[in-house]
């Protein structure tokens, strides 16, 4: 299979489209079969040999992902549906039953999914989604407690309101802290000057107890006009989010305009300047804000000018890859990439671009139990990708 060939240009996929029909070979490209893993496909990373194989699909606009203890794995698909795949990457027919009605417009829908740090036990599993509220959408999370094909008990333990009636940064992404506490990243709903409103939940980091409750030690807890859910604020549209294995520190990257595309280290009670201070500018040309940094505003870490559209990031933190432990790994949907930066600390020492234009817009990214990279593309006829390296 040369899928990556077959994905460079139009007139290549014509030719190569028809060249595979000949030979009876593989079905391929756009509306590819609906098999469980095909063969995979070697290639070379930086002078390394690598497998990249396309585990399971196709997907509707899959967004979230996370693995079951027993080796299958939750999938989320935007219109609304959760989906078991199993190690062989067959697709269960059956989505789960019970999940929420979602709102799926625009970039709403149904979008991150995370299991519980007590899963084991508890079966409790986590939605991020667009939710209908008032005239238009809020982020909500809700938890169930997984049965079989149907999650049971469905309560909401958080909605990012006031709603908004457009279909923009919903960010989404849930992950469960060292402290037990529920992160949740938002968006700013395409009105960028909530990110700096407090009594507004939008444009944010959010921290609560696994069952809502707000933590006692939140920042703003007591502070009247200011919402205690807020654990960070100042953010555009974070739809990566991540605990960093080596520190336990909340990183975190979100979209810029056009231009400033940003990784944080998120801390307490911060603000991370959107829309006062960014490194893009608007989509129209014109500036935002009134520069790149000022006081009182953390600034990031690593940006991304033009942007990439990053989505999806985990740290590496596996010895199965020979080289890439202490990596952070970014998805890009706009740029089509897979992103390894490699760090020191909190510093990015090099910025690695992989599978460039390969697979289409990558919306996560996880390494799997197994030390292998998983990965989702967001298409209509998207899919899940596993690339590790080269065996036999
Ligand atoms: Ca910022």
């Amino acid at each position: 299979m040369r899928r990556r060939t077959l994905l460079g240009t139009l007139p290549t996929l014509a030719v190569f489209g028809s060249f595979a029909t000949s030979c009876g070979g593989v079905q391929v490209g756009v509306g590819a079969s609906a098999l469980a893993a095909e063969a995979g496909e070697r290639l070379r990373i930086d002078g390394s040999a690598f497998e990249l194989v396309r585990l399971a699909g196709p997907l509707e606009h899959p967004w979230g992902m996370a693995f079951l203890p027993d080796g299958r794995m939750l999938v989320t698909e935007r219109p609304g549906r959760l989906r078991l795949i199993d190690e062989a990457g067959r697709i269960d027919p059956r989505p789960i039953e019970g999940v929420p009605r979602v709102w799926a417009r625009g970039q709403g829908g149904l979008l991150d999914v995370a299991l519980a740090p007590d899963f084991a036990t508890s079966r409790l599993v986590y939605l991020a989604y667009a939710a209908p509220l008032g005239n238009g959408a809020a982020t909500r999370v809700a938890r169930g407690r997984l049965d079989g094909h149907h999650l049971a008990d469905l309560e909401v333990v958080l909605t990012a309101d006031p709603p908004g009636s457009g279909g923009r940064h919903f960010g989404s992404r849930l992950v469960f802290g060292r402290d037990g506490k529920l992160y949740v990243s938002t968006g700013d709903r395409g009105e960028m000057d909530r990110a700096q409103k407090l009594d507004d939940l939008a444009g944010t980091i959010l921290r609560i107890e696994p069952d809502g409750r707000i933590p006692d030690d939140n920042p703003f807890v007591g502070r009247a006009g200011v919402r205690p859910e807020i654990w960070a604020y100042g953010i555009r549209n974070a739809q990566g989010l991540a605990v960093n294995p080596w520190t336990g520190e909340l990183w975190e990257h979100e979209h810029g305009a056009r231009g400033g595309d940003e990784v944080n280290v998120i801390e307490k009670g911060a603000n991370y300047g959107w829309p006062l201070v960014t490194h893009g500018v608007d989509y129209s040309g014109l500036p935002i804000g009134r520069g790149k940094t000022m006081p009182g505003v953390v600034d990031p870490i690593w940006v991304w000018t033009p942007s990439i559209a990053p989505s999806g990031m985990a740290f590496y933190d596996s010895d199965r890859i020979p080289g890439w432990k202490g990596s952070l790994l970014v998805g890009a949907l706009a740029a089509q990439m897979l992103v390894r930066l490699e760090l020191d600390g909190r510093k990015v020492v090099k910025e690695h671009r992989l599978l460039q234009y390969e697979i289409g817009r990558i919306r996560d990214v996880r390494m799997g139990p197994d030390g292998l990279v998983y990965l989702l593309t967001d298409a209509a006829d998207g899919a899940l990708w596993r690339l590790g390296p080269a065996t036999g």
